[in-house]
C-alpha cells in the first residue's frame, strides 16, 4: 500500500481554515483527490482496517487503496468497492471529532457527500438488547450544562438552570437508511439469533452524549455529575429513544447544517454493546462475527446511493 504518515511538519497558511502548501487540511491530513463522495465513518481504528479488507484488491479491479495516519488520530482508507470509489475513515469518538471530520472532509471534496456512520452504542430499549444493530430514524444531544456547575458567586445566568441540556431531533437521511436497514436484514438474517447476535431496530432515535459517562446517566462517585435523572428525563422528551452514543446525532446535525451547492446526505447504525437495561455487556466473539457482516451492508448501501455530481476519477487515488 502506498502509505502516507502525515505529520504535518509543513508550515500552514490561513488561520480561519488552515491547510499545508498541498492542500492538506490541518487535523485530517488529506488533501482534494484522496477521500472519495461516499464514506464510512467509524470511531475504532482496527475496525476501519478490519472493513477495509472488503474493498477491490488491485488484482480484482485494478483499484489502488490510499491510506493515511493523521497527526490528530485520523485514519483515511481510500479503495474501490464493487468498482465504486469509497473511502474508510476512523475519527475517534466524540462529538468534535465527527465536527473535525466532517468540516474537513467537506474542505477537500466537492459534490454530495454519503456518509455512514458504524458505531457502538448502549441501548434504552428492551427490544435492543447487546448483539442488536440498530438504524436510527434521526438524533438529538445530550450535553451536560457546564453553567449548573459553575460555583454560585461565579454563575452569570441568575436565574435557575438544569444540569443537562436535551435537543431536538437531527433527521437522518431517509433513503440510506432505509436501504441501509434492508441490507443489514438481509446480511443478519443468516447469523442472527446465533453466537449473541440480534436483529435490526431501525426507526426509533438516537441519542449523543457529551460524555461516556455524565450525560449518559453512568454513575461515577468520583465526580459530581447531578444525572440521576438525565435518562428518564430524555426518555420523556424523545420515547421512542433506542441507542445512546457519541457521534450520530452530530453528524445528522452537521449534515442539517451543511450548505448548497454541496449537501451532505447522513445515516447511522450501530451494534449494541451496553445493554442499559439490564445492565449486560456485548460478548467479544459476537462483535467478531457482527462487525464484518455490518461493515460491508454499510459499503453495499453507500454504493447503491445515488450521489450528485460524484468527483471525477482524473487526479485522485482512484484513477
Ligand atoms: C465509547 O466507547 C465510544 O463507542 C461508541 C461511542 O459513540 C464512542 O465513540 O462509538 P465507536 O464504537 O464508533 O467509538
Ligand atoms: N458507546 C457509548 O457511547 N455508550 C455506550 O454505552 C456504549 C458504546
Amino acid at each position: 500500500l502506498p502509505i502516507a504518515y502525515n505529520n504535518m511538519k509543513e508550515t500552514l497558511s490561513n488561520a480561519n481554515f488552515p491547510r499545508d502548501s498541498e492542500g492538506r487540511v490541518y487535523h485530517l491530513g488529506i488533501r482534494h483527490g484522496e477521500v472519495a463522495n461516499r464514506i464510512l465513518t467509524v470511531g475504532d481504528h482496527a475496525r476501519a482496517k478490519a472493513i477495509a479488507r472488503w474493498l477491490d484488491t488491485e488484482d480484482e479491479a485494478g483499484a489502488p487503496v490510499f491510506l493515511n495516519h493523521s497527526h490528530r488520530g485520523f485514519l483515511t482508507i481510500t479503495g474501490r468497492y464493487k468498482g465504486v470509489p469509497v473511502s474508510i475513515m476512523a475519527i475517534g469518538m466524540g462529538n468534535c471529532m465527527m465536527d473535525f471530520f466532517v468540516r474537513e472532509t467537506r474542505a477537500v471534496t466537492t459534490g454530495t457527500l454519503a456518509i455512514i456512520r458504524f458505531g457502538s452504542c448502549g441501548s434504552l430499549s428492551a427490544n435492543a438488547p447487546a448483539g442488536t444493530v440498530v438504524v436510527p430514524r434521526g438524533g438529538y444531544c445530550i450535553r451536560k450544562n457546564l453553567e449548573y456547575f459553575v460555583k454560585e458567586e461565579n454563575r452569570l445566568f441568575k436565574g435557575p438552570v438544569e444540569p443537562y441540556q436535551i435537543s431536538g431531533v437531527f433527521d437522518a437521511d431517509k433513503e440510506i437508511s432505509q436501504i441501509l436497514a434492508q441490507e443489514l436484514e438481509k446480511a443478519m438474517a443468516p447469523i442472527s439469533g446465533k453466537h449473541g447476535v440480534g436483529g435490526v431496530v431501525a426507526d426509533g432515535l438516537n441519542a449523543d452524549g457529551c460524555s461516556f459517562y455524565s450525560s449518559q446517566g453512568r454513575k461515577d462517585p468520583a465526580f459530581w455529575d447531578d444525572n440521576e435523572h438525565v435518562i428518564q428525563q430524555s426518555m420523556e422528551a424523545h420515547p421512542d429513544t433506542v441507542s445512546l452514543e457519541m457521534e450520530t446525532s452530530m453528524l445528522f446535525h452537521l449534515a442539517e447544517c451543511a450548505r448548497e451547492p454541496n449537501p451532505i446526505r447522513a445515516a447511522g447504525c450501530m451494534q449494541v454493546f451496553a445493554d442499559r437495561v439490564s445492565n449486560g455487556f456485548i460478548h467479544p466473539d459476537t462483535v467478531a462475527i457482527l462487525e464484518p457482516t455490518v461493515g460491508k451492508s454499510c459499503l453495499e448501501t453507500l454504493i447503491k446511493v445515488q450521489v450528485d455530481n460524484e468527483m471525477a476519477a482524473e487526479g485522485t487515488v482512484w484513477e
